[in-house]
Parts: structure tokens; C-alpha cells; sequence
């Protein structure tokens, strides 16, 4: 097992890796940029190197000076959180030519999926259900409308390198195919310098199910349930939830061993996600792997019980996984509300500031995840979530109360926070019966 290991992250996630370091008697080192001096992962972890000043690209997107601090400190390991470089390939490589494990897959497999064109064809050829829609990349307009003919509209036109929205158009019609497509393109070329498309028969009112996965170094793979991220704004998921209010004991089955085909036939190591598309007849889709330990990973862990972070080192340092599929049993109903410090009243612009009186709350089946402490100041440069509220109770309408009772008891003043809005949601008789989408948030609270 690893001695020392240094946490390329800020926030929470540095937070929860520091705790899941120190729980297995491994040393923790933190970096920190010139904004980050008083954050809770800079005082919390063993040690702490200061790697720039506060934007990012001097700092958390550094690899040579993450890379110097880890050689200095003498860790064994990067773990990447979420965000920042957690799935650079180049990074990953990187840490392998230093002799350095990176808490995570490959750059090759990284690579891979990343190119979500690419992604789609290798599922294609190992079986998992995809979105009707091209298996070839495609590079013009011309092109893309001949084979949006043959898919039917309405389609939606993607960006390879894409994810998380950026790069994608429905067109309802072929008429508007060509402008939509250069449009989506155009967008593509710059923000990641590649012009590579695909194209996918538009699904409509999907929710977003994921499904956890766990790689070992020997080919094994196990499925921890599903995750239902239907509730987001604007690619931000805002309450995920684990299990889905709709899947039944057959339908789970099924997109577990699928999930587990897909992580198999991209030959994954380590914690993964493989994102579904579930549509309104119950059909399924591969959409994304994300090859990253998750920001909503907790929900995943309080209806398992098994720690992500602990089983992600345990990996990276060439264990095998400990546990066979038939141990893994989902016991209760989770969800997780993000807060964040932000104005759903001003489009939730962020809202950074002083924290002036902060109260947790806390009890049976309450977790609380968060690097905020009384006094402290956000930091203007990133990103907007401080805290995360984790409930488990036996099921969905008992998570659903404790998130309630949970939510009113938090105190973060001197700070604008979504709260309310949080629980304004976890009040509406759409989400009570559980048959939410990702149209959830824009139909009824925009
Ligand atoms: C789709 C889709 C409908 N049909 N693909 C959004 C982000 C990227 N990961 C893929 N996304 C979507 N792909 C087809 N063929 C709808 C979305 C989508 C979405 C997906 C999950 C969660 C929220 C979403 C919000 C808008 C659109």
C-alpha cells in the first residue's frame, strides 16, 4: 500500500480523500493555491505545498508544478478528485513516467472514452445498447444530413470531444439540419480545437441514470446499482438520487451487466461511471463513461455501503477487489442535495463570500460533506458547490423527509445559497412521484 499520497484537488473531494487517506494510515499532501492558504484540505491534510496563484491554470491545472510537489513530498500517488485534471490523459501519462500511480485509469483508457465518438463505436461493437445514430465520425454538413435522413428527426448533433452539453444541437427538421450542425460544430472547434461530430436520433424526456462500476488490475468488475441524476440546470445536476424510483429489480439487473460489458470491453481499471439515457418506454442507452470518482458518489456508498475513495486506492495500488457481485446488496434510498453558494433568484449567479455562523445538521442516515468552516471565505475563482447534504433512510419518502428536516437545520449565513431552492424541489408533487426527468428543473422552477 501507498505511504503518502498527494490530493490534486481543492474543496470537499480534497477533503474526503484526505479522510479516506488518513483512515488507512496513509500520509496525505495537499496543494494549494496563493487564494487557497486558509481552506480547510490546506489544513487538514499532513502536508501542503503552495503550486501557484489562485486561477487555475497556475495552480489546480499545473501538472509540472503538481507533479514537482508530489516528486518533493516524495508521494507514491496523485489522487485527481473530480474537476481539474481527473481526466487529462496527458496528466495521467504524466504521473506514469514519473513512477507515480494516478488514482484512476490509464491515459489510454482515459483517452478513449473521452473521444465520445469513439466511445460510442467501441460499445457498439461490444453490444451495449447506443442511441440510434452514426457509428463513423462525421465532419461536414453535407455528409450529416444524408445520414439524419436515415436516422429520422428529430436528431441531436454532438461534439465528439463534447460532454456536459457543450457542443450539441437538436434539429427537429432538415431543414434546419446544416445551420444547427455548423453551429454545433463551430462551438466544438472552439472550445476543444476538433471539428469531429456524431449524430444520435434525439431521445426525448429521458431521465439520466448512471451506474457505478468498480475495475480492478485483474479483469474483474462489479456493478454498485444506479444513481438517478435526472434533477440538473443547465448540465449541473443539483439532487442525485440512488436507487432510480422507477427501475425494478429486472430493469437494474439488466443495466448492471451491461454497465459491466461496457467497463470490460474498454478494458477499465478502477472507479468508472457508465451514463445511460432512460427513456419514457424504459429503453436504455450508453451515452458517456466518465472515468472519475463522482461528485454524487456518496449516495452510491450509503446504499452500499462501500467506501469509492478507499476502494479507488485500494486498486491503484494493485489490490483485488475484495468483494464479489453477490456481496453487494442496495439496502435503503439515498440522495444527495448540492449547495451551493449561488442566487436561484439571480439566475444563480455565484455568490461568494464570508461564512459569518455555519450549522450542520446531523443525526441518523445525515452526512454532511463540505470544506466550509465559520469565517471562512469562498474564494471568487471556483466552482460554486460548498457543501453537500447526504441522507439515507429505508426509503424514498423517508429519505425524502430527512432531506427536508436536514435541509431546514443547515445555517450558512453571510453566503446566498440554493436551500430554498433545494428544498422547494424535494416539495413538488412531481418529485414526490418520483416520475422526474431532465426537463424537471426548466418545466417547473424556471
Ligand atoms: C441526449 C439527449 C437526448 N437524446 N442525446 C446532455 C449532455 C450530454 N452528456 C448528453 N446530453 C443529452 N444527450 C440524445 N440522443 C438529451 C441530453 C440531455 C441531458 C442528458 C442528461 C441529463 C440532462 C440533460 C439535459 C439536456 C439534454
Amino acid at each position: 500500500m501507498f505511504q503518502k499520497i498527494l490530493i490534486a484537488n481543492r474543496g470537499e473531494i480534497a477533503v474526503r480523500i484526505i479522510r479516506a487517506c488518513r483512515e488507512m494510515g496513509i500520509l496525505s499532501v495537499a496543494v494549494y493555491s496563493e487564494a487557497d492558504r486558509d481552506a480547510l484540505h490546506t489544513q487538514l491534510a499532513d502536508e501542503a505545498v503552495c503550486i501557484g496563484k489562485a486561477p487555475v491554470a497556475d495552480s489546480y491545472l499545473n501538472m509540472e508544478r503538481i507533479l514537482s510537489a508530489a516528486i518533493a513530498t516524495k508521494a507514491q500517488a496523485i489522487h485527481p478528485g473530480f474537476g481539474f485534471l481527473s481526466e487529462n490523459e496527458h496528466f495521467a501519462g504524466m504521473c506514469e513516467s514519473c513512477g507515480i500511480a494516478f488514482i484512476g485509469p490509464s491515459g489510454e483508457i482515459i483517452n478513449k472514452m473521452g473521444n465520445k465518438s469513439q466511445a460510442r463505436a467501441t460499445m457498439m461493437e461490444a453490444g451495449v445498447p447506443v442511441v440510434p445514430g452514426t457509428k463513423e465520425p462525421v465532419y461536414d454538413a453535407e455528409k450529416g444530413l444524408e445520414l439524419a435522413e436515415g436516422i429520422g428527426y428529430p436528431v441531436m448533433i454532438k461534439a465528439s470531444s463534447g460532454g456536459g452539453g457543450k457542443g450539441m444541437r437538436i434539429a427537429e427538421s432538415r431543414e434546419v439540419f446544416a445551420d444547427h450542425f455548423r453551429l454545433a460544430q463551430q462551438e466544438s472547434v472552439n472550445a476543444f480545437g476538433d471539428h469531429t461530430m456524431y449524430i444520435e436520433k434525439y431521445v426525448e424526456e429521458p431521465r439520466h441514470i448512471e451506474i457505478q462500476i468498480l475495475a480492478d488490475k485483474f479483469g474483474n468488475v462489479l456493478w454498485l446499482g444506479e444513481r438517478d441524476c435526472s434533477i440538473q440546470r443547465r448540465h449541473q445536476k443539483m439532487l442525485e438520487e440512488a436507487p432510480c424510483a422507477v427501475i425494478d429489480e429486472e430493469l437494474r439487473q439488466r443495466m448492471g451487466q451491461t454497465a459491466v460489458r461496457a467497463a470490460k470491453a474498454a478494458h477499465y481499471e478502477n472507479a468508472g461511471t457508465i451514463e445511460f439515457l432512460l427513456d419514457k418506454h424504459k429503453n436504455f442507452y450508453f451515452m458517456e463513461m466518465n472515468t472519475r470518482i463522482q461528485v454524487e458518489h456518496p449516495v452510491t456508498e450509503m446504499v452500499t455501503g462501500i467506501d469509492l475513495v478507499k476502494a479507488q486506492i485500494r486498486i491503484a495500488a494493485g489490490e483485488p477487489l475484495a468483494i464479489r457481485q453477490e456481496d453487494i446488496a442496495l439496502k435503503g434510498h439515498a440522495i444527495e442535495c448540492r449547495i451551493n453558494a449561488e442566487d436561484p433568484q439571480k439566475n444563480f449567479m455565484p455568490c461568494p463570500g464570508t461564512v459569518k455562523d455555519l450549522h450542520f445538521p446531523g443525526g441518523n442516515g445525515v452526512r454532511i460533506e463540505s470544506a466550509l468552516y465559520n469565517g471562512y471565505t469562498i474564494p471568487a475563482f471556483y466552482d460554486s458547490m460548498v457543501a453537500k447534504v447526504i441522507v439515507h433512510g429505508e426509503d424514498r419518502e423517508d429519505a425524502i423527509r430527512k432531506m427536508r428536516s436536514a435541509l431546514g437545520e443547515v445555517v450558512v449565513d453571510g453566503i446566498t445559497t440554493n436551500l430554498d431552492f433545494q428544498y422547494d424541489m424535494l416539495s413538488h408533487p412531481v418529485f414526490l412521484s418520483g416520475n422526474i426527468n431532465t426537463h424537471f428543473i426548466p418545466d417547473y422552477f424556471e
